[in-house]
């Protein structure tokens, strides 16, 4: 295993850098340049030197000595701290390349902790992902994910799995005698066990991924009910164009804003009726098609006796199972106040709120509703928030159906062993306990230098 070296601060001047070497000779190539502390009984230390390189003293640093197994790769590692002068950092990475360390690809650092069983692949990609976020949501999940949570949660479905494959297994090794060890009631009902499990974090994802790149909202309803106001109301901005003529909004408008710490993308859509007008048709396709894709639909309305018809409506034309839907009753400064409405015999839907975009009056509530039902800190169940891990759940989930048909037909065990294995291989894929220099290529290289 070489020795790798990079600079692992963001490139550019600042108050401090860290240049990182890692692997076998980490210790011997950094002692040539600084004087390293010494750990004592500990695994790390920290302590104050000079720079030397070819006689010169390039600058005053802090060492940080990690012995193996016990820093970030699980290699001996160290991390110099020296003055962010972008011609610091790189005369001491030079330095360290010159004394034999080679230079680090993109997350190699990680790659090497992977690689060494310090942590697994899902984990892994966390590290990416908390680096990324950039709210308190995404940093929330990225690192319930990076400290293992999910992993636990794989690693325990594997084993069931393991444990399904060698009673299984075990009835190949009588297969003269036609036994049947495992009962396949039993069997089925583990199976299942799995399935709903998997099916569970599958359906995570739509959420998991929404967090990830912001929650669609669709703000939705007739011309005119003021969807435009409420869009420039929740911005505090006049991001849309508002009049009092219906139809205004053609195109959709969309947004984002951060919310109780999640990222919401408040979408304006046209207005829906049946237009003639060759563009507000399309402007209203396309309403249909943001309600589609929205995780959270405003169905907004001044008018409290049709409000409910209207959602049913718009039901009819459009599935909204699965999303949340929240019915806000627009104007409220023009309504009368509740309990004096004089023709009101319409029920009023369920959740409904009362806003005035004008005045601002329940724009709390709004954001109160949205952040009680995306509050990822009340849920301890796992959500995932990565594709490759999605596809593979979902291969996991096909695998088992195959297995469940076949111990339904009674199948001989040698065949359903094949399924049983290939949903194992897939589950493997995640935590990386399966997996081609490809995807470990593809992974790592979304990092950056340094990590
Ligand atoms: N009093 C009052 N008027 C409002 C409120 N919200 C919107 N309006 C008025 O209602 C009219 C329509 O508002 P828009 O926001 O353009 O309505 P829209 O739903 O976007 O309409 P389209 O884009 O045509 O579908 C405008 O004259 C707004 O000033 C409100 O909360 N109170
Ligand atoms: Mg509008």
């Amino acid at each position: 295993m070489s020795t790798i070296a990079a600079i692992s601060t963001p490139p550019g001047k600042g108050g401090i850098a860290v240049v990182r070497i890692s692997g076998p000779e980490a210790h011997a190539i950094a002692a040539k340049h600084v004087s390293l502390p010494s750990c004592g009984p500990q695994h790390q230390a920290v302590g104050y030197s000079l720079f030397r390189h070819e006689g010169h003293v390039v600058d005053e640093v802090m060492v940080t000595r990690y012995n193996a197994p016990h820093s970030y790769t699980g290699e001996d590692t160290i991390e110099i701290a020296c003055h962010g002068s972008s011609y610091v950092q790189q005369a001491i990475l030079q330095a360290l390349i010159k004394s034999g360390a080679i230079m680090a690809a993109p997350g190699e650092f990680t790659q090497r902790a992977f690689l060494n069983g310090r942590i697994d692949l899902s984990q892994a990609e966390a590290v990416a992902d908390l680096i990324d976020s950039t709210n308190a949501a995404t940093h929330q999940l990225a690192l319930s994910q990076m400290r293992g949570g999910y992993s636990h949660r794989l690693q325990q479905l594997r084993q069931q799995f393991v444990e399904l494959t060698a009673l299984l297994e075990l009835e190949l090794d009588f297969s003269e005698e036609d036994v049947e060890f495992a009962d396949r009631k039993q069997l089925l009902s583990i199976v299942d066990t799995i399935d709903t499990e998997c099916q569970r974090l599958c359906k995570s994802f739509h959420l998991g991924n929404a967090i990830k790149n912001g929650i669609p909202v669709a703000i939705v309803g007739l011309p005119n009910a003021g969807k435009s106001t409420m869009l420039n109301a929740l911005l505090g901005e006049e991001r849309a164009i508002v009049s009092d003529i219906p139809g205004t909004t053609r195109d959709t408008i969309e947004d984002t804003l951060n919310i109780h710490g999640i990222t919401y993308r408040f979408i304006d859509t046209a207005g829906i009726r049946n237009s003639d007008d060759q563009i507000e048709s399309l402007g209203i396709q396309r309403s249909y098609q943001t309600i589609e894709k929205a995780q959270v639909v405003l169905y907004l309305s001044e008018n409290p006796d049709t409000l409910s018809h209207e959602i049913n409506e718009l039901s009819s034309h459009i599935s909204l199972e699965g999303k949340l839907l929240i019915p806000i009753l627009t104007k409220c400064d023009q309504i009368q106040p509740e309990g004096e409405s004089n023709s009101s015999t319409a029920s009023t839907p369920e959740g409904m709120l009362r806003i005035s975009a004008l005045t601002g009056q329940g724009i709390n509530q709004l954001h109160q509703k949205l952040a009680v039902h995306y509050d990822v800190n009340s849920t301890q169940d796992p959500i995932i928030t990565n594709l490759r891990h999605f596809e593979a759940l979902e291969k996991v989930i096909a695998s088992l159906s195959l297995v469940r048909q076949g111990l339904a037909d009674s199948i001989p065990a040698d065949l359903v062993v094949i399924d049983l294995r290939e949903a194992l291989y897939h589950l493997g894929t995640i935590t990386g306990e399966v997996t081609s220099n490809e995807v470990l290529g593809n992974i790592f290289h979304r990092f950056c230098i340094g990590k």
